[in-house]
């Protein structure tokens, strides 16, 4: 609290532009700029502070805008410059922010500056990009890449891609459409800085920076262990590009020519790290690098050694996960980042909690609860304020999948498997639960065809999933507390509260200390906040997460003063008794101040 800033205490929602909003008269079937536009009193109204749209730029969405053709301009498909502009002014009007996608690890395949490097050898363009001969030339003629890597998105295929032109092989680390960009180059980190430059100037107020911490690689470029099974040629090289050697260099030099001359956010993504120190010295708060970074800790509790694949977990690991970051920021002067959800994840009711008919509402709530008491600046994901979840087990057929990665992913498995009916049917529960796609379905706005998201009459780019007819914003706006109902918040109304208690207590909930008071149980996930001013305001959290009852003990030193929000709590439900013991319902969580 003794440096407060805009963007640590601002709730950040996380726009994903294709599935957003569209607008009326709009035949494209993709959400578009001036839909985002149209919504933004919608999400004043759900408490949100600043927006971060994914990628808008123009691009031939290889992976989804992840793959951008021209860093200054919007793809068509979105909208034009001025409907940015647009949108910023808007945003500006009603106090709020907006922070934009920044993909610099990679371009588009269709970028001129890519389509220069690769037309000659002696382009002057061609080091901006990773090049590199063949390993070695087989007997029939035909070359071997420079190593054993795997594309991310596609681990059954090489991360070097061979062009016939000039007879090398360039670095594609996610996809063949995604080559590589060269930091070591200086005039690359020109280019990066003006691009910056030219979006902080029109108004943008920061950057999500797309795999931030891929872009400096081992320069011998050496060949990964073996970790995938049998029948995988290439293998994850992550640990020879992963926070490379000259991550810091890159990432200093990027706030002195840039960030440090605006007050903006530097928000990092960098999955596949989870060193404490190395985490630090990128958001330490003297760091001179990042504000604040994606850890993927949580988001990575399921995943074995590549994302689309199962591991068993605990309700024990993932509070441990927590703890453990929120610990680590507080004492070691870092900043926390607190999300469940983005484009890249399943959705965190179906992950996390019970999206059964029955429990999903419960469960959605109990995510609320946790998310909004948690340290560091909070991240919203367009429709988990409705709880939307996945689709259901077997619902979508292989061929509805839109997703790079799980396209690849099923290619791999039917290749490697077509003969083994148990292999085949655990890939589809993979893709049931893992796959990218169950976050980027359309917004589910009304009971209206297409679920409000487009007009009635065009096809959305991706299947609507099939309950908004139930489960959409307008409803779980409307729904009044009153004769007819027991008098329960929604799921929208209950983020709602739980984010005007999260603003108007920041000293204890964005800022304050954290203690875990429960490491041992199974199931419940119990926390003491305390506020960091004088006051020493404490707060006790309680959440279950199981779909048994449970019961909480206080420690004895805790005494409780008053229960103040729960998902159990409603005009005709009691409050709960102020006892020792607490007793949870199925997904029950609360939270209460202490003595
Ligand atoms: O994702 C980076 C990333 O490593 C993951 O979250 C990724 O989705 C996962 O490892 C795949 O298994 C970012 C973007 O968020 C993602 O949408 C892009 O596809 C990727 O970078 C490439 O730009």
């Amino acid at each position: 609290y003794a440096s407060p800033k805009w963007w640590k205490e601002a709730i950040i929602y996380q726009v994903y532009p294709s599935s957003f909003q569209s607008h009326p008269g709009n035949t494209t079937g993709w959400g578009s700029v001036k839909g985002i536009t149209s919504r933004l009193d919608y999400l004043k109204e759900l408490g949100v502070d600043v927006l971060w749209t994914s990628p808008i730029y123009k691009s031939p969405q290889a992976d989804m805008g992840y793959d951008i053709a021209d860093y200054e301009d919007i793809d068509p498909c979105y909208g034009t410059l001025a409907d940015v502009d647009d949108l910023i002014r808007e945003l500006k009007r009603r106090d709020m922010r907006l922070v934009m996608d920044l993909v610099v690890n990679h371009t588009s395949n269709q970028h001129a500056w890519f389509l220069e490097s690769k037309s000659s050898k002696t382009n002057p363009k061609r080091d901006w990009y990773i090049w590199k001969a063949p390993k070695s030339i087989n007997p029939d003629g035909s070359p071997e890449p420079p190593n054993n890597w795997a594309q991310i998105l596609g681990e059954a295929n090489s991360a070097w891609n061979y062009d016939q032109v000039t007879g090398e092989y360039y670095l594609g680390l996610f996809t063949p459409d995604q080559p590589d960009l060269n930091w070591e180059n200086p005039e690359v980190r020109e280019a990066v800085w003006d691009v910056m430059h030219f979006w902080l100037k029109r108004g943008v107020s920061g950057f999500r920076m797309d795999v931030i911490n891929l872009i400096s690689k081992v320069p011998s470029y050496p060949d990964a262990p073996l970790i995938l099974g049998p029948g995988h040629k290439y293998q994850p090289g992550q640990q020879f590009f992963v926070n490379g050697p000259k991550l810091h260099d890159y990432l200093t030099e990027m706030n002195r020519q840039v960030l440090s001359k605006y007050d903006a956010l530097a928000l990092g993504e960098m999955p596949f790290i989870y060193d404490e120190d190395e985490i630090l010295k990128a958001v330490g708060a003297r760091s001179g690098e990042l504000n604040m970074i994606f850890i993927f800790g949580l988001v990575d509790i399921d995943n074995p050694n590549v994302r689309m694949a199962l591991k068993p977990w605990t309700v024990r690991e993932m509070k441990a996960i927590i703890t453990r970051w929120q610990r680590t920021m507080i004492e070691k002067d870092g900043w926390n980042t607190v999300f469940i959800e983005n484009h890249d994840q399943p959705r965190s009711v179906s992950r996390y909690a019970d999206d059964s008919d029955e429990w999903r509402d419960k469960g959605a709530k109990l995510l609320a609860l946790m998310q909004t008491t948690l340290g560091g600046t909070l991240f919203v994901y367009q429709g988990e304020e409705i709880g939307m979840r996945n689709a259901r087990s077997g619902e979508w057929p292989p061929e509805a999948f839109r997703d790079v990665e799980t396209i690849n992913y099923w290619k791999k498995v039917q290749t490697l498997y077509a003969n083994d009916p148990d292999m085949l049917s655990l890939g589809r529960k993979v893709m049931d639960m893992k796959a990218r796609d169950h976050a980027r379905t359309p917004m589910q706005w009304s009971a209206a065809p297409n679920a409000g998201f487009c007009d009635p009459e065009v096809t959305p780019w991706m299947r609507v999933m099939s309950d908004y007819k139930t489960v959409n914003v307008e409803s779980q706006m409307q729904q009044q507390s009153g004769e007819d109902s027991d008098g329960e918040l929604t799921t929208w109304q209950f983020w709602q509260r739980c984010l005007k208690n999260r603003a108007e207590h920041k000293e204890v909930f964005v800022y304050g200390d954290f203690h875990d008071q429960s490491p041992a149980d199974p199931n419940v996930y119990a926390y003491i906040r305390t506020s960091s001013v004088d006051s020493g305001d404490r707060w006790l959290v309680v959440l279950n997460f199981s779909g048994q009852k449970q019961r909480f003990v206080l420690p004895e030193a805790l005494e409780l003063e008053s229960w103040a929000l729960g998902n159990y709590v409603s005009e005709k439900t009691p409050r709960k008794p102020l006892g020792r013991a607490v007793d949870l319902q199925e997904w029950e969580g609360l939270i209460g101040k202490v003595r």
